[in-house]
Order: C-alpha cells, then sequence, then structure tokens
C-alpha cells in the first residue's frame, strides 16, 4: 500500500504512527546520530501493537503481570522511546527525546534496562534481544505453572530486523522456544530487506518462514503498514498454541527520499531531506511538536491497561500473607533467609567430613541443599548436564508437559542459553543458572557481557576449569578464560578451592541482586583445604589468610581454586626449612578488590616475596596482586600457563607445565636469594 492510500485509509492510526516517525526525525537530526530508517518503517507495527495488542499501563510499567515489549533491533531506539514518550511514561519527558544519545540522559544510544523501568533490556548487539525473549518466555511459563494464571499470565513480544536474525545465536534461540513450545512468544520481523551494507541479498537468502516453521514455530505473513493486517496477523499469532513469528513487509524510512535503501538505515539529519519527508506525511508541526488529538490518542493507550493492572493487583492482594511475601522476596531479588543457615550447616558438615571432591562436585552438593529452600533458581546446562553437576534431584524437568519442571535443557546451545538466562533474570521471579566448560565462557561470551552490563545476576556454572580437566586436551582446556572474565566489569569470578569455598561462592552468587557470577570449577577431586568451621563467610572478602607463617613471615603465597592446594602443600616444605610462609586464598579477586586498603595489606603485607599460583595466564589480574599493592618487581614470581595446554592426565600436564609443588617452593627460595 502507498503512503496516500494509507493516510487516506486509517487517518488516524497514520498521525499515530507518524508521530513515532517524526520524532525519530526529530531526535536523530538534534543528535545528529542515531538510526532513523527501522522506527520510521516499524512504525505502523508497534503502533498497532501499543494500541491493540500490548497489556501495560505506563503509569506503572513494571507491574509484574504486564506484556514484555522486546526491540531486539536496538539499533531503532527511537521507535521504544517515542511510544514512551507518546503513552505518558513519566520517565521519557519531550526534553529526554531532545537529549537523545546525551550524557546522563535516559534516551541511549542502544535502549539500556538500567536507564528506565520500561526497558525490558538492554538491546544493541544484534541477536540478543530476540535471544532473550526466548529466556522471558520461559520464566513467563515456568511461573504461570507455580504461580497460576491469575498472577503470571502474559505474551513476550519482540522486534527483530534482518540482523538479529542472521546472527547465530538467533538459530540457538530459535530452536530452543519451539522445542519447549512457547506460545506467549511473539516475534515480529523488521523484513524490509536492508541492512548497513546494502539489500539483505547481497548475504543472504534464508526462507525465514521456512525456516521458523522448520523449528516448530507458526508463522504469519503481513503487510507491515496496514494497520487491518497487522491487526489481523497479531490476533493470529495470539492465538497460536506454538511460538509465533510474523513476517512484517515494511519499507525501511518509508516516505524518505532514503526509503528501501542502506542509506535510509543510519543518521537521516539532512534538513531538506526530513522536510520533504514531513510534507509526505501530511506532517506540518515543528520540531518535536505532536498535535493535541495525537497527543490524547496516544496518552488513552498509555492508560488502557491500568484497569487490567488493577485487577491484576486485586488478585495478587487476595493472596495469602505468605504467598504474596514469596512472590515479593522472589521478585525483589532476595535470599530467602533459610540460604545463609543451609551453607552454614554445609560449611560446617564439609570441615567434619572433609571430602575429597572436585568443585564441580562439590557445587552439586550445595545445590542439593539450596535449591530445595531457593525455589526460584532454574537451572540448566548446555547438553553437559553429567560433567556441570547443575541437576539436583528435586528439580524436575522443565518441558512442555511439566512447565513446573526447574531443570532446562538447553541442548548444545551455550549463547542461547546464556542470552535465555539473561531473559529469566530479568523478567524477574526466577533466579537462573547454568553450565557449560569453562572454555565454552567464547561460545557464551556476548551474554555474559550483557548479564554485566545489564546488572542481570545470572550464575555461569564454569566447569573444567583448566589444564587439571587432563586428556580432552588444549581445545577443552581454558587458560585465558578467567582473565577475559575478570577483565569484565561488573562480574564476579568465583574460583574456590574446596567444599566449603564452593558454598561460599554460591551463597554470595544467589545472594547478589545485580551482578554476574561466573564459578570456574574444576574437574579433578581437590583436597580440602579449610580445616575450620568458621561460620563467617570468608570468600565474601575475596582473599584471606588461609594459613600463616609460623616463623618469621618471608614468603606469601596467593593462589586460587584447584591450585591452593600446592600453596598449601609448598608452604608445609617452606616452614618444614624454617623459611616462614603464609597461604592466601584468593576465591575472587573482585571481591578481594572491593575490601578496605587495610584489610588488603593485612592480607597482603609488604615485605615478603610474592608467589601467585593459577593455571592459566597470568594477564587475569595477578600484577596488581604481585607487583602492584606494594608487591615489588623481582620479589615476586607467577606460577601458571604461558600458553596452551596438552592432552595428557591431569598430573602429567601440571608436571609438564611447572605447576608444582617443588617449582613453587624452588621459586620461592630463588626469590629470597
Ligand atoms: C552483533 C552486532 N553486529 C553488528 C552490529 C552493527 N549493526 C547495527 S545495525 C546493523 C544492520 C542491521 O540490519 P537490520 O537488522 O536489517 O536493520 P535495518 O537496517 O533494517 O534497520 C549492523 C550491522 C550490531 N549492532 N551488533
Ligand atoms: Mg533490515
Amino acid at each position: 500500500m502507498d503512503i496516500a492510500s494509507l493516510r487516506a485509509q486509517h487517518p488516524d492510526h497514520w498521525k499515530k504512527a507518524c508521530a513515532i516517525r517524526t520524532l525519530t526525525l526529530d531526535a536523530v537530526a538534534a543528535a545528529n546520530s542515531g538510526h532513523s530508517g527501522m522506527p520510521m518503517g516499524m512504525a505502523d507495527v508497534a503502533t498497532v501493537l501499543y494500541e491493540k495488542h500490548l497489556n501495560f499501563d505506563a503509569s506503572q510499567p513494571d507491574w509484574p503481570n504486564r506484556d514484555r515489549f522486546i526491540l531486539s533491533a536496538g539499533h531503532g531506539s527511537m521507535l521504544i522511546y517515542s511510544l514512551l514518550h507518546l503513552t505518558g511514561d513519566a520517565e521519557f519527558p519531550i526534553e529526554q527525546l531532545k537529549n537523545f544519545r546525551q550524557w546522563g540522559g535516559k534516551t541511549a544510544g542502544h535502549p539500556e534496562n538500567f536507564l528506565a523501568k520500561a526497558i525490558e533490556t538492554t538491546t544493541g548487539p544484534l541477536g540478543q534481544g530476540i535471544a532473550m525473549a526466548v529466556g522471558f518466555a520461559i520464566a513467563e511459563e515456568s511461573l504461570r505453572a507455580r504461580w497460576g494464571a491469575k498472577i503470571i499470565d502474559h505474551h513476550t513480544y519482540v522486534i527483530a530486523g534482518d540482523g538479529c536474525l542472521m546472527e547465530g545465536v538467533s538459530q540457538e534461540a530459535i530452536g530452543l522456544a519451539g522445542r519447549h513450545e512457547l506460545s506467549r512468544l511473539i516475534v515480529m520481523w523488521d523484513n524490509n530487506g536492508i541492512t548497513i551494507d546494502g539489500k539483505v541479498s547481497l548475504s543472504d537468502r534464508t526462507d525465514q518462514i521456512a525456516r521458523f516453521a522448520a523449528s516448530g514455530w507458526d508463522t504469519f505473513e503481513c503487510d507491515g503498514h496496514d494497520p487491518a493486517d497487522i491487526d489481523r496477523a497479531l490476533t493470529e499469532a495470539k492465538a497460536s498454541a506454538k511460538p509465533a513469528f510474523i513476517a512484517c513487509k515494511t519499507h525501511i524510512a518509508l516516505g524518505s527520499s532514503a526509503q528501501d535503501t542502506s542509506k535510509g538505515h543510519g543518521a537521516l539529519t539532512d534538513a531538506k531531506l526530513i522536510a520533504d519527508t514531513k510534507a509526505a506525511y501530511g506532517w506540518d508541526y515543528p520540531a518535536f511538536e505532536i498535535p493535541q488529538d495525537v497527543q490524547s490518542a496516544w496518552k488513552a493507550i498509555g492508560s488502557r491497561g491500568a484497569e487490567t493492572r488493577k485487577e491484576w493487583e486485586a488478585r495478587f492482594a487476595a493472596l495469602s500473607d505468605s504467598k504474596k511475601q514469596l512472590f515479593q522476596r522472589q521478585f525483589a531479588c532476595e535470599a530467602p533467609a533459610k540460604l545463609a543457615a543451609v551453607i552454614r550447616a554445609m560449611k560446617k558438615q564439609a570441615v567434619e567430613t572433609a571430602p575429597k571432591v572436585a568443585t564441580r562436585r562439590a557445587s552439586e552438593m550445595v545445590l542439593e541443599v539450596v535449591n530445595p529452600v531457593m525455589t526460584e533458581t532454574l537451572g540448566g546446562s548446555a547438553d553437559l548436564t553429567g560433567s556441570n553437576n547443575t541437576k539436583t534431584a528435586d528439580l524436575g524437568v522443565f518441558d512442555p508437559i511439566n512447565r513446573k519442571g526447574r531443570y532446562v535443557y538447553y541442548g548444545i546451545r551455550e549463547h542461547g542459553m546464556a542470552a535465555a538466562m539473561n531473559g529469566i533474570a530479568l523478567h524477574g521471579g526466577l533466579r537462573p543458572y547454568g553450565g557449560t566448560f569453562m572454555c565454552f565462557t567464547d561460545y557464551a561470551r556476548p551474554a555474559m557481557r550483557l548479564s554485566a552490563l545489564m546488572h542481570a545476576p545470572v550464575v555461569y556454572v564454569m566447569t573444567h576449569d583448566s589444564i587439571g580437566l587432563g586428556e580432552d586436551g588444549p581445545t577443552h582446556q581454558p587458560v585465558e578464560h578467567l582473565a577475559i572474565s575478570r577483565a569484565t566489569p561488573n562480574t564476579m569470578v568465583f574460583r574456590p578451592a574446596d567444599l566449603v569455598e564452593t558454598a561460599e561462592a554460591w551463597e554470595i552468587a544467589l545472594s547478589s541482586k545485580a551482578t554476574p557470577s561466573v564459578m570456574a570449577l574444576s574437574r579433578q577431586n581437590l583436597m580440602p583445604v579449610r580445616k575450620t568451621h568458621t561460620s563467617k563467610n570468608l570468600s565474601a572478602q575475596g582473599a584471606y589468610v588461609l594459613e600463616d607463617a609460623t616463623a618469621k613471615r618471608q614468603v606469601i603465597l596467593i593462589a586460587t581454586g584447584s591450585e591452593v592446594e600446592i600453596a598449601v602443600k609448598a608452604r608445609e616444605a617452606l616452614e618444614a626449612e624454617g623459611i616462614g610462609t603464609r597461604v592466601v586464598s584468593m576465591p575472587c579477586m573482585e571481591l578481594f578488590a572491593q575490601q578496605d586498603e587495610a584489610y588488603r595489606r593485612k592480607v597482603l603485607p609488604a615485605g615478603p616475596v610474592r608467589i601467585g599460583i593459577e593455571a592459566a595466564v597470568r594477564l587475569g589480574g595477578w600484577d596488581r596482586w604481585l607487583l602492584g599493592e606494594r608487591g615489588r618487581e623481582g620479589k615476586e614470581a607467577f606460577i601458571g600457563m604461558t600458553g596452551f595446554g596438552a592432552s595428557a592426565p591431569a598430573e602429567r600436564l601440571y608436571a609438564e607445565f611447572g605447576i608444582t609443588v617443588e617449582a613453587t617452593v624452588a621459586k620461592a627460595k630463588a626469590l629470597l636469594g
């Protein structure tokens, strides 16, 4: 349909949609940067979605049973900012749009979930939004089963572009959603045939409809500019018993001279182009000005869900006090009081029984006691359940017949799993954790980075955390992965040494409201290193004195995880020779860095020589504790990896790569001179 007939046939709709288009043009012009074409092309779809389908209340954008809207094509951020402004979201007055992409604003270049209540997820890295949406839909199914449809019953809508569908992670997401029959998930594809380099056909000829259908989705098509057709497609999609995909045929940068070209993708800032486009729209108002009738129409859309929200509140109020408290605690991401108690009991028992177990097994032992008292956990693994030790007895499996199951078989989809876990965490009400091999952090990395940026407290259970995994060889042996995880802001990287530290790490991770955790866990059995019970969570300080020097302190050995055992044995040998040696266990560098200077100095006093021991590359943050913080050049050493590992039994590898008690003792003596 051309613009003239659209205007003539749907004049009210046309004006509402043009409000989005012109706000986009004005904001992008003001910022002199941004992406105009996508909001201009998808304005009709978004208008129909907000007007007729999306269950939301602009006055309370974060009520728990709202429909979730995810703009996977995050570069089109002006679409969501326009919608929020027009519907009357208090966080988006017109000044925010005038300050698009400026310091301190809520209208960042790409939508950021931590800047505004109504923005469900950060998007911008293409493909992440659609993959997170699968997590939102899993969360909705799981919570609806637990709480009943009176409390949780909503859809998750996604707008995805060609880019989102080309990114590999979308395939992982589509497969997962299809298998789990996530019928409340509706993806609207901005089928404009254009990306930055030109036509989609330059690089792709995928039949998207066939692709989604092949993974178990219902598929629909519509003219993405005809409101009646869009409404029909959305209505049909909602009725589907499968996840639904709607191919919306659109024109990028509709109505401008850049329409249907890659020029339309980016910032349309040319004054004449903007004036001509507005003329074509029949829009005769100054920049950022919306006529009163259009404003009122949009405000009515913004408040149309208020009744529904109030009805929900009444239903919620009718729940028993204990149920209400549970719901509120879980949605506030607060750990139950019982968590500390079960962790303490586990630690005490660990010291008494001193089991020699791998920390991946220790992690399972912890989850066995945590999962029953923390029913909001939703575990999973990317096809390594038996290796990651992520599934405990009581969980049950999440699938279309058992939505109450608390374990997700994510399949061999590390990236999709991580993104889905982000969605689950951001939905609220559940705490996702999921496992793979530490080495495949790489496969999950883009979503792990987003967990950190978005303040999503996801727990990554990364087992087989070093050459200690042995025979599988260097493809599977992480050496640089601790470094990249530690380099990521707002991420806690735990490398516990035994069952006690593993329990402490889980307690911290599951008490965190806004920081993801990476659990680096060993495949191989480890000697318990915590010999006495203390109810205090020592790992919460990041590092602590595990064993102190008896003679005059000359050496400090700092180690993490599986290498703490080496440090303890090296200390024994050095002490036997009269060389006073302290062992510092450092399960979490980030938390140690957060301690005050007095504590850090107490643990790492200046003077003694220092040796760091970790079966990974030194780049993983070691210089700060060895050279810095009053360490001294020439009086420090690092025992770890300098290259890739190899395939052999673990003990042989440790010997060959020189990560041994003997090497530590020799190094200490050499440094002492
Ligand atoms: C992972 C990732 N790679 C690259 C980019 C840069 N980028 C932003 S938009 C875009 C093109 C997207 O095409 P499409 O989804 O069709 O958007 P449209 O041009 O139709 O608005 C690219 C390559 C990105 N944001 N994320
Ligand atoms: Mg496109």
